[in-house]
C-alpha cells in the first residue's frame, strides 16, 4: 500500500474504519450500538500512529482496539479489503455515497439525512424529515446526473477555450491556464480548474479581473450558476465555484477559478495541478540527494552506492572516480523516511 501525499501510513485502513464508523452511527441512532464510539478511537489512533503496520503485536500501541478490530487491521494489512464490509454492509453506505454525490453534501450532512428518515434522492427531492438543502446542495441536487460524470477532454479544452477568450477580450495580459487533472493529462476531468494571474510590469493588476470574467462567462451562457462566490471580488487572490456548459446542449460542468498574485504563481501552479505532479518533483528531489550522498560518501573516502556503504576504497590517484578495489562493506543500518 502507497499512501498519497499528505495522507497518512495507514491511511487505506482509516479509510474502511471510516466507513464502518458511518454505518455504526446509522445504527446507534435505531438502537444503543456504540461501535462507533469504538471506531472512532480507533481512527484517532491510528491517524496518530507514525509508521506504517507490520505486525499484530504493534497493534497494542492502536487505543481502543480490541481482538476483532485487530483482525480487521490485519486483513486490511494482507489483503487491502475488508471483506466483511463489501459484502455484508453496503446498503446503508450506497444511501450515504448518494447523498454525498450532491455537491455541498459531506458524511455528516447525509448521516443527519439518513437519520431523518431519508433513502432516496426522491425523498431529498420531497425535504423528507423537514430536512433543508443550502443553495448550492439544490444546485447540486438539481444537476445531480450532469456533475457526477466525468468529462471528456474534449470538452474540458473546447469550455476553457472559451473562457480563455473572453479572458484576453478584457485584458490581453491576463494569463489564464488551466490546472487539475487535466494538465496532469488524465483522459477525463471531474471538473474544469482555471488559475487565473498576471503579471504587473506595466503596474497594472488583476484585481476585479475575475469578477468580469464570471459575469461576462455568464453573459455568453458559459456560467449558468454560482456555487460559491469568493467573500471579496476585488482581491488579487481569490477562489470561485461555479456550474458552467460548454452550450446550451451540453451537461452542466463544475468550474473553479483559482486568482493568485503573479509571484504566488508557481505554488499555485503545483497545488492546483495536484499530487501526482508533486510526487514527480519528489523524485527528481529524491535523485538529487541521491547525488550528494554519493558525492558526499566520496570525499570522505568511501564509496556509496544502492548495494552499501564501502571502507577502504582503493582510488586512482589521478582519477578519483576510477575505483582501484571495491574496498570492504560496513555494517550499516538503514531508516527510511517517509516525505
Ligand atoms: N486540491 C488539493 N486539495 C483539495 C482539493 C484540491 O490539493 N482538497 C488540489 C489538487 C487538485 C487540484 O486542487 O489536483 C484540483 O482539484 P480537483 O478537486 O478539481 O481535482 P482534480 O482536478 O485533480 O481531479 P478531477 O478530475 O476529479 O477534477
Ligand atoms: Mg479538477
Ligand atoms: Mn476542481
Amino acid at each position: 500500500y502507497r499512501p498519497k501525499l499528505g495522507e497518512c501510513p495507514n491511511q487505506d485502513i482509516i479509510d474502511i474504519f471510516t466507513q464502518l464508523k458511518e454505518i455504526y452511527e446509522i445504527r446507534k441512532a435505531e438502537s444503543d450500538n456504540f461501535r462507533a464510539d469504538t471506531y472512532r478511537k480507533v481512527i484517532k489512533s491510528l491517524r496518530e500512529y507514525p509508521k506504517r503496520i507490520e505486525s499484530r503485536e504493534e497493534l497494542v500501541q492502536i487505543n481502543g482496539a480490541g481482538k476483532k478490530t485487530k483482525d480487521k487491521i490485519m486483513e486490511i494489512i494482507k489483503t487491502g479489503r475488508l471483506r466483511r464490509l463489501q459484502f455484508e454492509m453496503t446498503a446503508e453506505l450506497d444511501v450515504l455515497r448518494l447523498f454525498q454525490g450532491i455537491y455541498g453534501v459531506g458524511s455528516i450532512t447525509s448521516l443527519k439525512w439518513y437519520a431523518a428518515g431519508c433513502r432516496t434522492l426522491d425523498d431529498i427531492h420531497q425535504r423528507k424529515g423537514g430536512i433543508k438543502l443550502s443553495d448550492a446542495q439544490e444546485l447540486g441536487l438539481k444537476y445531480y446526473d450532469d456533475i457526477n460524470s466525468r468529462i471528456s477532454r474534449q470538452e474540458v479544452g473546447e469550455i476553457f477555450q472559451r473562457i480563455k477568450d473572453i479572458a484576453h477580450g478584457i485584458d490581453k495580459k491576463l494569463i489564464v491556464e488551466i490546472m487539475g487533472s487535466y494538465r496532469r493529462g488524465k483522459a477525463d476531468c471531474g471538473d474544469i480548474d482555471i488559475l487565473i494571474t498576471r503579471p504587473t510590469d506595466d503596474k497594472k493588476h488583476h484585481k476585479g479581473l475575475a469578477q468580469r470574467m464570471v459575469n461576462l462567462c455568464q453573459m455568453h451562457g458559459i456560467i449558468v450558476d454560482h456555487l460559491s462566490i469568493p467573500s471579496n471580488w476585488w482581491s488579487t487572490e481569490l477562489v470561485y465555484h461555479g456550474l458552467c456548459r460548454r452550450d446550451d446542449d451540453s451537461p452542466v460542468r463544475r468550474l473553479d477559478f483559482l486568482a493568485v498574485p503573479y509571484e504566488q504563481r508557481g505554488a499555485a501552479l503545483l497545488y492546483f495541478t495536484g499530487d501526482d505532479i508533486v510526487s514527480v518533483l519528489l523524485i527528481q528531489l529524491h535523485a538529487q540527494f541521491n547525488r550528494s550522498m554519493r558525492a558526499k560518501a566520496n570525499k570522505m573516502d568511501y564509496s556509496l552506492n544502492q548495494r552499501g556503504l564501502y571502507d577502504m576504497v582503493v582510488r586512482n590517484s589521478s582519477k578519483r572516480s576510477e575505483k582501484l578495489s571495491e574496498g570492504a562493506l560496513l555494517r550499516t543500518s538503514f531508516t527510511m523516511v517517509r516525505c
